[in-house]
């Protein structure tokens, strides 16, 4: 299979996460990029450095303002603040918002959703690239030649057209869907990453020719908390084009592919002719974020199930953080048999 990832994605490296009140270590670490790369270097795929296709694939589902943004936020942020450290908001919106603020500290605020997304010297560079691994791994699929994987780092399903939130700024999986309604009608996102794809279904949720749908924990009691919710089925033209299928904390691997099902049949239904998976490995059991008990097995059984679709595929890697098994998970997602040259079918 096809692997895109590129250097300066390295360069987004936060430090901390201000949880609960106070600074702990910041969980998306560039170290997750060097594990999954070690995977699939070990496993033999062909990993190369995206080409750039520019900012056009990004402003297809995200504002200019906010796009542009993050290009220059780092350099406003030192020099109107004199400080170099890390740029974090400290001032969000309200429910009613006027306008857009000229400094720095107001725009952050405002684009930013939560204080998960630091900007710093080599955001810009990183958020970028990744983006571009994303376009070039859909006109990978969009070509006819098989499967592809962008390694996205920093991830983006949480990311909507102007906020960034959960460690995500540009919303990865959006951009090779949009990328690949050039080639095709219908596309659909299938996000299994342990936490809610609220930026996918947000950007897609008026829209009937993409159908989204995402499995995670309960958002109830777990971040992104304000979406991520059964009753949530897409609304004007989409209108039944989103499925959110919401697992309780503590659901096992079986438990938890029987609920991938009901994802798989309905982007069946919908008559998908192309696939983007937003690829988390955060449901893994001794994940440090994760409230459910997948495993390694579960994850190859999952990855042969989304080959069996039988629909040409994007991946675009999500969450998954530094616990024990993020490498095994990885392995045996990518080891499932699914990227063999002959696919193949679901064991159980
Ligand atoms: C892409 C993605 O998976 N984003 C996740 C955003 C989750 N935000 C909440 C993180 C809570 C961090 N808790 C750290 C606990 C370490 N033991
Ligand atoms: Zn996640």
């Amino acid at each position: 299979m096809q692997v895109f990832f590129d250097d300066r994605q390295f360069g987004h490296a936060p430090e901390f996460y201000f949880r609960l009140g106070v600074n702990i270590p910041h969980p998306e670490q560039p170290e997750r990029a060097r594990l999954l790369r070690e995977v699939l270097v070990e496993l033999g795929h062909d990993i190369i450095a995206p080409g750039d296709f520019g900012l056009d694939p990004i402003y297809a589902v995200h504002d200019s303002d906010y796009v542009d943004f993050f290009r220059t936020a780092y350099d406003r942020w030192v020099e109107g603040t004199g400080y170099t450290h890390p740029a974090i908001p400290n001032y969000h919106t309200g429910r009613r918002v006027s306008r857009v603020p000229n400094g720095v500290i107001g725009k952050l605020g405002y684009y930013a959703t939560d204080t998960s997304c630091p900007v710093m010297r080599g955001t810009w560079d990183a958020i970028y690239w990744s983006a571009q691994c994303a376009v070039d791994a859909a006109r990978h699929v969009a070509a006819g030649e098989g499967p592809a994987y962008a390694l996205c780092r920093p991830p983006g399903h949480h990311a909507s057209r102007d906020a960034s939130n959960g460690f995500c700024f540009f919303n990865n999986a959006a951009v090779a869907a949009q990328e690949l309604r050039g080639t095709f009608a219908k596309v659909a996102i299938l996000d299994m990453d342990t936490h809610a794809g609220n930026g996918t279904e947000d950007i897609f949720y008026d829209r009937a020719d993409v159908f989204t749908t995402s499995m995670h924990t309960d958002p109830s009691n777990y971040p992104p908390h304000f979406a991520g919710y059964a009753d949530e089925c897409g609304e004007g033209e989409g209108e039944g084009c989103h499925l959110n299928v919401v697992l309780t904390p503590g659901d096992d691997e079986l438990q938890i592919l029987m609920r991938f099902d009901e994802m798989s049949a309905a982007i069946q239904d919908f008559g998908a002719e192309a696939l983007v998976i937003s690829l988390g490995f955060d449901m893994g059991s001794d994940d440090p974020l994760s409230e459910v008990g997948m495993t390694a097995t579960g994850f190859a059984e999952m990855a042969r199930r989304m080959a069996a679709m039988e629909i040409p595929t994007a991946y675009i890697q999500e969450g998954g953080y530094l616990g024990p098994s993020l490498s095994d998970n990885a392995r045996a997602f990518f080891a499932s048999g699914a990227f063999d040259e002959k696919a193949a079918a679901p064991v159980f």
